[in-house]
Parts: structure tokens; sequence; C-alpha cells
């Protein structure tokens, strides 16, 4: 027994010295220490060896086993150790080398512009609805006092699906979608796209629009003001200029359309703003009393304001762009200004 155990101990000895790689160690330890392995079997037949003797043999077979595998580790080591300097001369990395340029993106003009207004109504506690895109005749014009064959209507250009369902040429229809389902007090604003049959240097046929709208007891005309202040303030800055121009609009009764003072030239005149000092941002008025009827709100209880806006209109404005159709044609050199 004890000539078997020295035989193994230097034959194993011999192999781990002279092994070259990590996988050769790796199956020396199997063989050796294993479960199958020499040392063992070895260890698993003290059990029919005579009772006085299997003590000191277990114990000289433990020290064996403890030294081969504290060889192997050992051995092991060095061929790391040699492997990494392998390594380390074969793939030198060169810093000298430029990197790769790899560009980032960033979120559309048209989004960061949508982002900012509705964080401005938000902190005014106005809160975000949203209507279908694809939308109902009766929402789009009918319940907004447009009846079919009005002439109000020619002041969108439609594409009509079929006679009863539209692409939305507003965000107006989320106002009656808003008030048939809830009551009073409403502070909503409705971003989203709309579509219309246009296409110049100021209009396309697929823009972004918010709605914004409130509806209580004694809401009035300079409660519109109010916020429209605060909200052409943040955007344009605290010096900006704001004008009420009496307009039209079937849906809200007085309606006004909304200047601010010429962003360019501050208001003293330039080809932008035509010479006038002022530039139209947006569509505003008191909710007409035909609109609650038809959203079933008492119209002697209620009162309301409305107002609309283009996104895009806001971002030209913003960034004086004198062309709307830059914003989709996915111009990287325009796209990356912003
Ligand atoms: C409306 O759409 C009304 N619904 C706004 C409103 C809401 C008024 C609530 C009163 C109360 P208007 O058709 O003017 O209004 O459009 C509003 C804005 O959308 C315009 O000022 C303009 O900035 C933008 N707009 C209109 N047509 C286009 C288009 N084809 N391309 C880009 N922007 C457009």
């Amino acid at each position: 027994m004890l000539n078997d155990i020295l035989t193994i101990k230097k034959l194993a000895q011999e192999e781990i010295e002279k092994a070259e790689g990590l996988k050769e160690i790796q199956e020396l330890k199997v063989k050796y220490l294993g479960k199958k392995g020499i040392l063992t079997v070895k260890l698993k037949s003290l059990a029919s060896i005579p009772q006085e003797d299997r003590r000191e043999f277990g114990r000289i077979l433990n020290e064996t086993k403890v030294h081969i595998e504290e060889l192997a580790r050992k051995h092991e080591e060095i061929l790391k150790a040699l492997e990494l300097n392998r390594i380390l001369q074969t793939q030198r990395i060169d810093v000298t080398v430029p990197g790769c340029y790899m560009p980032t993106g960033h979120l559309h003009p048209t989004t960061q512009v949508l982002d900012e207004i509705i964080s401005i109504f938000s902190s005014l506690g106005f809160s975000v609805a949203e209507g279908p895109e694809i939308e109902l005749d009766y929402y789009n014009f009918e319940a907004l006092n447009m009846p079919k064959d009005h002439p109000a209507r020619d002041m969108q250009d439609t594409f009509y699906i079929t006679d009863d369902v539209v692409l939305r040429t507003h965000t107006s229809p989320v106002q009656v979608r808003v008030m048939e389902k809830n009551t009073p007090p409403l502070r909503v604003i409705a971003p989203g796209k709309v579509y219309r049959c246009d296409a110049d240097v100021t209009h396309i046929p697929m823009f972004h629009q918010l709605e914004g709208f409130m509806v209580d007891r004694h809401i009035t005309m300079s409660d519109l003001k109010g916020v429209l202040e605060v909200f052409i303030h943040s955007v344009f800055g605290p010096d900006t200029g704001l004008r009420f121009r009496p307009s039209f609009f079937p849906f809200t009764e007085p309606s006004a359309e909304i200047d601010i003072s010429c962003v360019i030239c501050k208001g003293s005149g330039c080809s932008v703003c035509k010479n006038t000092g002022w530039l139209e941002i947006l569509g505003a008025g008191m909710i007409n009393p035909r609109v609650f009827e038809m959203a079933g709100y008492n119209p002697d209880e209620y009162t309301g304001f409305a107002f609309g806006m283009g996104i895009e209109r806001v971002a030209m404005l913003k960034y004086g762009i004198d062309d709307i159709r830059l914003f989709y044609e996915n111009d990287k050199r325009f796209l990356e200004q912003f």
C-alpha cells in the first residue's frame, strides 16, 4: 500500500510539473483527485484493509492528496501568469489609434417644443388628455357647432375616410370627448397629430396641435389671458408682448387670434412679421354655449375658455425657422441643430 501511494505521488508530481497548459492541469486534477480519480479510489479502498493499518494509511493518503492539490494549484498559477504575459506581448493596444465616433441622437425639435409646452401647462395644474387621430365627423365638426354642409368647415381642408369618419383636422374634438365623460371643474390640455390637405412653406398635411381648455363656474376671458401670458412668457421670454385680435371660430364665442410681438425685431417691424411687429401664434376664445349643450353641460351654469396652437408654428417662432417643411424632410443638417 505504502509503495503504491509513493509511486502515485511521484507520478503525479512529474506529470504536473511537465504540464504545459491549463487544460492539461485540469485533466490531471481529474485523473488524481476527481470523483473517480486514482487517489479517491485509493481512499475508498481503505475500508478493505485491516483495522490497525487503516489509520496510518489514511493519514498518508490525505497528506498525499493535499500535497498534489497544492502542487497543481501552484503550477496552475505559473501557467496563468505565463499566459497573461503571452497575451500582453502579442495583443498590445495602440492607444494612439483614433476612436470610433458614435453619433448620438436626440428628440425631434417638435417633440422638444411639445414637451416644453406640456410641462408649462402641467405646472399650472392642467392634466393631459388624448383622443383618436381617426375621428368621427360628429366630434371633429358637429359637436363643435359645425353642422354638415356648414361653410365654416371650409376653414379646415379635410381628409375624409367615409362620410362620417375623418382624419381629425384639429385637437378640439378632444374637448367634447373629455366633457362627455367628466364634470367640471376641468383644466385639460390635449396634444397630438392632426391632418389637413394643405402644403406650402407654412402648411403641411400632418402637423401637431395642442388644445387647452378650462371649464368651471365663473371662468372669464381674463383667466384665458392670464394662462396664455404665463405660457408665452415662459416660451418666448418675459418681455414678449401679447395681443388679442377679434376672430371667429364656430366653437368659441367670442373668439380671438393671439399674436405675440415679433421675436426677431421685438416689434419694430421686419420681413418676418411683414413690418407689423406682430406674429400670430394661436386661436382661442370662450367655449360656445352650443358646444356645452352638445356635451351635456348646462351653459347657464358653466363657462370656459379654450385655445389651440400649432406646435410646429411655435417651434418656428422660437427658433426663427422660415419653412415648416424642414421639420419632416429628415435632413440631419437641420435636425442636428436642436
Ligand atoms: C384651429 O384648429 C382651432 N381648433 C384652434 C382653436 C382651439 C381655436 C380652441 C379656438 C379654441 P386653426 O385652424 O387656426 O385653429 O389652427 C390652429 C393652428 O394650427 C394655426 O395657428 C397654425 O399654427 C396651425 N396650423 C393650421 N394648419 C396648419 C398646417 N397645415 N400646417 C401646420 N400648421 C398648421
